[in-house]
Parts: C-alpha cells; structure tokens; sequence
C-alpha cells in the first residue's frame, strides 16, 4: 500500500523521525542484548553519545561473522518465547544465520512488503503468483504476508515445477508474478516452449530480486512475460526482501529503501570511511524499529551507491542502485578482482548472445584457468541452421569462432584476464528451478 504520508515525508522530519528512533534503538539494544553492550562498553560510547542520526558513524559495525558466532539465538533482544518467527539464510559452508521476528516485527515486515508491492504496481484484489522459495528462506512467507496485507490474491506456489506453474497461471490468470530473475527468465523460456505468445499471458508486473540482475535480463523478462518488471531488495538480517523497490513507473536501476525503517549508508569497502552519494560501495544498513533482532550498522557485502535526490514519483526516501556485487562474491583470477555481475554488463553488449552463462574457475598447474560458458541469442542461433551447436560447428563456422572470439577480446579488454569461450545453444546453460541461480562455478576451492 502507497504510504503517501510517510513515503513524502520532508526529509527534515523523516530525519527527525530516524533520530528518535535510533536514539532508541541504541538504548534499547545496550539493555537487552550483551554483544551490543559489550561493543558499546569497549568503545567507551554510553548510549547517550547517541543524540542523533548523524552521529551514526560513532557506532561499529555489526558483520556476519558476528551473527554466526552467537548462533543460533544470541543476539536475540526479547525472550525466545516472545519470537513469533524464525527464518534462516544458508551460509555457502557450516551453519546457516539465523533471525527472529517479533509479532510486532512481523507486522512491520508486512508493511514494507506490501509497500514494495504497491510500489511494483500491485493493488489490492490483484493475484500474486508467488514463486519464492517457502520455508525458511524469507522470500515466500516474506511476500505472501506482504502481498496479504495489501489485501492481494495469493498463490503460494514455491519454487520449482515449472510446468504446473506455466498451467496455473494460464488458468489463474494472475496479474503479477514474485520470484527470481532467473526464474521469471526459465518461466519466460517454458512459456514460449509451449508456444505461448507474451500477450497471452495474463501477468502484467513482476517482482524480481533475491539475487543480482541487469537491464539485459529485465528486457528479456519484459519481452518473454509481457510485464514491468521491477526490482525487490532485501536480506534476511535486516527482515527479508522489503527493504527497497523500484517504483514500476521509473525502472531506472534504482530502487526506494524504506528509511523510515532501515537507514541506509554506503562506506568504503577498504575503511568503513562513509562516502558521498552516487559513490559505489559496501550497503550498510541500521534497523531502527525491529525488536527481536535489531541489528546496528549491518555490513551488507553488497555494493552499490545512494541518492538522495527525491525521485520522480514524490517519494524522499533515499534509493539505492541496482547491485553491483558483493564484497565476498569477488573472484580472484590470477590475482585480477572479478565479479560475475561486470561480465553480464559486458554480455549485454553483444546482441547475439543470451543473458544465461555460467562461470566455471579450476586451476591448470598453478595457473587459474577461466571459462565461460555462453548462450547465443535466439534469432541468431536459426539464422545459423544448425540443430544445434558443438566444438565442431564453433570451429567450422566463422560467424561462431568469430563471435566467440569477439567475447574473449571484450572481456580480456575489459577485464584483463583471458578466458575460453564455450558457445552454447539456447536453453542449454543452467536454469534457476526457483531459487537463487549459481552463476559461477569454483572448482578450485576443491582439492
Ligand atoms: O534474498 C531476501 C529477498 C527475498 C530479497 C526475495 C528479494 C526477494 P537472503 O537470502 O538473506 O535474503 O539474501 C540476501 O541476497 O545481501 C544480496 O546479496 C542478495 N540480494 C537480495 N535482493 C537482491 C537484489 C533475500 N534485488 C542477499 N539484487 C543480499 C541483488 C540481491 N542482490
């Protein structure tokens, strides 16, 4: 639901509004929970050095490793017994990080979400597809509640069994549809395959977010569903997706954060030194009304930058841009800083190739070898009248080797690491099956 009266607040009073409400969370947390008093303690801060938003940077950061050292409950500032919810968020290795929600705190996690709905065009009596993972990944419950609240339809249908959710959207007909990226793309893929026009379809928006994207793979969602597609940011330490949207009427690449709830800051990567708008670095992120597990300038990993230029729908709430990687999702490859998320942006410059790829690292001797693993684009693929393609055909056909060569050359200059080229026919490289899509696969950390 829009909330004309705290989405548009002036930003003297949203601040205004932020300062009590930090002022209060700090006092709050330095009772009830030791790791926050201990931190506090050791820096020599009493709570009340905290007057205002502005004096935010005094505090330190809270990081992931601190959540999985007080695993499973410690940092829980209410009795467990007065934890309505739990929801976990698997770690690549050991024990998952977990959270806990208040009733009250789920209730504030509904509002934010149907407030990202309504932002992504839902209204209430429209039906939500909601192909987010249920269980303890809070994307499902986290959009069904939110979606609830704006008084949606929902179908809790979960990830995966993409042809039973091909069927009930035909036979729904729902207006909007909630998952991955990668799944809308998959979706987009089993739709076509049936022979399914994007006008046929009933769905009109589409939420995205849980894992990053680009304006190459909002196209091809535009284009295969017949939606707007808007973007949908949030994590599980913070309350789940909620934290920011796009607004379908803007779909620039950047999304509002719900300051009033979540106050934003972007810092140096290197120094944790605040930087300035519109400059790319780390997300950190401060809880100022949530109860169970209120988390003090949470280390996101994510990169991104701010503005703080009231956008064009009258809302001041700062957005964020699109996300650009993770701190920790960098790859090293032969001592070059990579991301997955800078060679999509580079893919989407070549017009006969796909948005689907993956990365595959393993190490030759001692010598980290790069490969990437490409889908060409459709109409390319049968213009070039083969079944399908293979090492031979690449080799054969100057228009594959020539293409293959121009991916490496981009990526080499752009990049600096060279990489092998596989081409791949259409619908060849891995699919989400409803959750997050692993884009890159490391098999050097094996063995
Ligand atoms: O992914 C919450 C969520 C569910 C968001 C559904 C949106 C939709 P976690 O499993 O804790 O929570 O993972 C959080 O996923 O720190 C980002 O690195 C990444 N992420 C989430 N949304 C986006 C997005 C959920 N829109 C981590 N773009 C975050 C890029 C995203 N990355």
């Amino acid at each position: 639901m829009f909330q004309p009266e705290l989405e548009t607040l002036p930003r003297h009073q949203l601040e205004a509004l932020q300062s009590e409400r930090l002022r209060e969370q700090v006092a709050y947390v330095y009772e009830r929970v030791p790791f926050y008093r201990r931190m506090l303690d050791e820096r020599g801060l009493e709570p009340s050095a905290i007057k205002s938003i502005q004096d935010i940077h005094k505090l330190p950061f809270t990081r992931k490793q601190d959540l999985r050292e007080a695993y499973p409950f410690g940092l829980f500032a209410v009795p467990r017994e007065q934890i309505a919810r739990i929801h976990a968020s698997s770690g690549t290795t050991g024990k998952p990080t977990v959270v806990g929600y208040t009733k009250g705190d789920l209730e504030i996690f509904a509002e934010v979400v149907a407030r990202s709905l309504a932002a992504a065009g839902g209204r209430p009596g429209m039906m939500l597809h909601n192909a987010y993972g249920y269980g303890l990944f809070t994307g499902g419950l986290g959009l069904h509640a939110g979606a609830e609240k704006l008084g949606m339809t929902v179908v809790p249908i979960s990830g995966g069994m993409t042809e039973r959710q091909v069927m009930l959207i035909q036979d729904f007909k729902p207006e909007m549809i909630a998952c991955t990226p990668s799944y809308a793309q998959t979706l987009a893929e089993a739709f076509r395959a049936r022979g399914v026009a994007p006008e046929e379809i009933s769905l009109k928006y589409a939420v995205l977010g849980a894992e990053p994207w680009t304006e190459a793979v909002r196209r091809s969602v535009d284009e295969g569903l017949g939606v707007a597609s808007t973007n949908i940011y949030g994590l599980s330490e913070i309350i789940g997706p909620g934290v920011a949207n796009e607004d379908v009427n803007e779909r620039e690449g950047l999304s509002y954060i719900w300051e009033d709830h979540f106050y934003p800051e972007v810092v140096d990567p290197e120094t944790g030194e605040p930087l300035p708008e519109g400059k790319l670095g780390v997300l950190v992120l401060t809880n100022l009304t949530k109860k169970a597990m209120p988390l003090l300038r949470y280390w996101t990993g994510d990169l991104t930058f701010l503005t703080r230029e009231p956008g064009p729908s009258g809302r001041t709430h700062a957005r964020m841009a699109q996300i650009r990687g993770r701190t920790d999702d960098m790859l090293i490859v032969r001592g070059v800083n990579v991301y997955p998320t800078q060679i999509e942006a580079l893919l989407q410059e070549i017009p006969e190739v796909a948005p689907h790829y993956q990365i595959v690292l393993s190490r030759q001797g001692t010598l980290d070898e790069m490969e990437l693993k490409l889908e060409v684009a459709e109409p390319f693929f049968r213009g070039l009248g083969v079944p399908a393609l293979s090492e031979e055909n690449v080799e054969a056909d100057p228009r594959l080797s020539h293409l293959r060569e121009r991916v490496g050359r981009k990526i080499k200059d752009h990049v600096g690491i060279s990489v092998r080229v596989t081409l791949l026919s259409p619908g060849t490289a891995p699919r989400s099956e409803g959750g997050k899509l692993r884009r890159v696969l490391d098999l050097r950390k094996q063995g």
